[in-house]
């Protein structure tokens, strides 16, 4: 189709909007483009130096015409504002019950992982048809993830998560840039996302792991490894609040503040315990900051995600 010589390849429920967004910006702008030099060419041949239109013509005010020229552009303005802002508020908004994915950008690759564990470098496979999550960070500098075909694109930054989603439409391959000029190799930073029927992707999944090859998943082991199992287990020597079913829920600080155990929070009590302290506890974490990185802190994260409060349903 026309389309496909102008504009990438469109395989996300998004893609269609931004396209229809981006044509009939386009086409306003042309049109109103070619309508000021069409007035401009006109005029200006009309009184070339020399030429005997007649100059001495006082315009009369025309309020109609001044009125038109006001209230039209403005209603166009707040239309393709309205319009935009729908837009944008979807392409913000990540459905409940996305299935998410951890994205960590590194010079000069990225690095993902699926919430099973299995990981993938420079190449991301996702089901069809199925809301996906991005929450990505960078071990350096500013990078920036942009799939064209899903019109979707993020900047990733070092020391915090940013989020984004998709939903693929179809099945196939499609390019995984780095948009953000990041060094000698940026330009090298790309990959693929290959978007498969549900049922190959479970296989794909279940397929080969070699990081699932132990009984415990990676979150896990490391969470034994660092000790945070000796602190956070709830049992009667446990000297850290206890962390299973506790991940969404509201922590009230010792300041008196209360604040939602989100990714991000989870983040700031790992790198540096003292910032926020839970009340009634004592400032006892140590600070993991030159020992985990950041792909690490992904694992543990989905594994205080996945711990059931057991505790509390017997
Ligand atoms: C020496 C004991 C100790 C160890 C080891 C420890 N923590 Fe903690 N942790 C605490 C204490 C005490 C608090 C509460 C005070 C605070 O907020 O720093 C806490 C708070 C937290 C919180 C905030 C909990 C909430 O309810 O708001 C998280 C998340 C956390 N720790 C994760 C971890 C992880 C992950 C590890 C392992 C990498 C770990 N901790 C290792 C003692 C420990
Ligand atoms: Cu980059």
């Amino acid at each position: 189709m026309f389309e496909n010589y102008l504009m990438p390849e469109s395989a996300s429920t998004i893609a269609p909007r931004v396209d229809a967004l981006i044509w009939v910006l386009t086409g306003m702008s042309a049109f109103f483009f070619f309508a000021v030099v069409a007035a401009l060419a006109f005029l200006a041949i009309k009184y070339r130096k020399g030429s005997d239109a007649n100059r001495d013509l006082a315009h009369p005010d025309n309020d109609a015409l001044e009125i038109t020229w006001t209230v039209l552009p403005t209603i166009l303005a707040v239309v393709m504002f309205v319009v935009s802002t729908a837009i944008f508020l979807q392409y913000r908004q990540i459905p409940e019950g996305a299935s998410e994915i951890y994205v960590t950008g590194k010079q000069w690759m990225w690095k993902l992982q699926h919430p099973s564990g299995k990981r993938e470098i420079n190449s991301l496979h996702v089901p069809v048809g199925v809301p996906i999550k991005l929450t990505m960070t960078s071990e350096d500098v500013l990078h920036s993830f942009f799939v064209p075909a899903f019109r979707v694109k993020q900047d990733v930054l070092p020391g915090r998560y940013t989020t984004l989603w998709f939903e693929a439409t179809k099945p196939g391959t499609y390019h995984l840039f780095c948009t953000e000029y990041c060094g000698t190799d940026h330009s090298r930073m790309i990959g693929s996302v290959t978007v498969l029927e549900q049922a190959d992707y479970q296989r794909w999944l279940e397929s080969d792991d070699s990081v699932m090859a132990s009984n415990l998943t990676p979150g896990e082991a490391l969470y034994a490894k660092h000790g945070c199992v000796t602190c956070h287990d709830g049992g009667d020597a446990a000297r850290g609040p206890m962390l299973a079913g506790k991940y969404g829920t509201e922590e009230t600080l010792n300041s008196g503040e209360t604040i939602i155990i989100d990714d991000e929070y989870i983040r700031e009590s790992i790198y540096n315990p003292q910032a926020k302290l839970v009340a009634g506890y004592a400032p006892l974490m140590p600070v993991f900051k030159n020992l985990i990185n950041e792909e690490e802190l992904f694992l543990l994260i989905e594994h205080i995600k996945s711990m059931e409060d057991t505790e509390a349903s017997n």
